[in-house]
């Protein structure tokens, strides 16, 4: 009597609040990318996902609600076993996914109430172009096409390991943002750490800087184009190891 109960609930569910699965509008969206996204008070306040993901695969979907948005939202990941997710502003939460089957998953993001609402959707894949990527050390991303996406505003911890360890950063913005860079160098730190940011065309977006132990870090630079920024860290001397935390934080004027 379990199973039959168990696969009635589960085909109801995509109905249970009035929807028509078939009529659903998404917007597409990539594993491996992250996505600054709104609701404007002229929209509807539930907005949808899309995205393919491989049977087998496993991901991790960060959601992140701004600063700047006016209230709380709720996420849905529209998969069996997940529950609705309220996240006030500047909260993030962390889906663990891993689909059975080749197909899309849909990502329902619903404001509550009829006001602007920015956030941002980041899904990692746990394998990118054949290179296993590690959520705790962010490796391998050694180049700008191997850039781990980040959220906005969220702090990041990590190492330069090696001499030739150069670790690369990836995140959303739209013209008109203002990028803040902050960044802190461990006193553990055998020598200064040097960082630069980049623009989606690998064109310099700040001179490349130097953090010491004593003093952090805090940049800002405008981007004048809606596309991917990258932030890139590298140590001082080759051979010696670097800790650092870092965090790229989008503001509108
Ligand atoms: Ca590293
Ligand atoms: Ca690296």
């Amino acid at each position: 009597m379990l199973l039959p109960l168990a696969l009635l609930l589960s085909a109801c569910n995509p109905t249970e609040e009035g929807e028509n699965p078939g009529g659903i509008n998404a917007q597409g969206i990539e594993a491996g990318k992250s996505y600054n996204l709104t609701i404007t008070e002229h929209e509807e306040t539930t907005k949808y996902y899309s995205m393919p993901v491989t049977g087998g695969s496993t991901y991790s979907i960060d959601v992140m609600n701004d600063l700047a948005s006016s209230n709380t939202i709720s996420v849905q990941l529209m998969a069996d076993g997940f529950e609705r997710e309220v996240l006030s502003e500047g909260r993030m939460i962390s889906f663990d996914y891993a689909p059975s089957q080749t197909g899309e998953l849909l990502i329902k993001v619903t404001g509550s109430s009829r006001a602007f609402f920015r956030y941002h959707i980041t899904a990692h894949p746990s394998v990118d172009d054949g290179l296993v990527q590690d959520d705790a050390s962010f490796e391998p991303n050694n180049s700008r096409y191997a850039a781990y996406p980040i959220i906005n505003g969220a702090q990041y911890h990590s190492t330069i390991d090696m001499g030739d360890d150069f670790d690369w950063y990836a995140l959303d913005v739209m013209s008109g943002d203002t990028i803040t860079l902050w960044a802190s160098n461990d006193i553990a730190s055998t020598s200064f750490l040097r960082t630069q940011m980049f623009d989606q065309d690998g064109l310099p977006l700040t001179q490349e800087i130097s953090v010491s132990h004593t003093s952090d870090l805090n940049t800002q630079v405008v981007a004048d184009y809606t596309g991917r920024g990258y932030v890139k860290f590298k140590g001082t001397s080759a051979g010696t190891p670097h800790i650092y935390d870092f965090s790229l934080t989008l503001s509108t004027n």
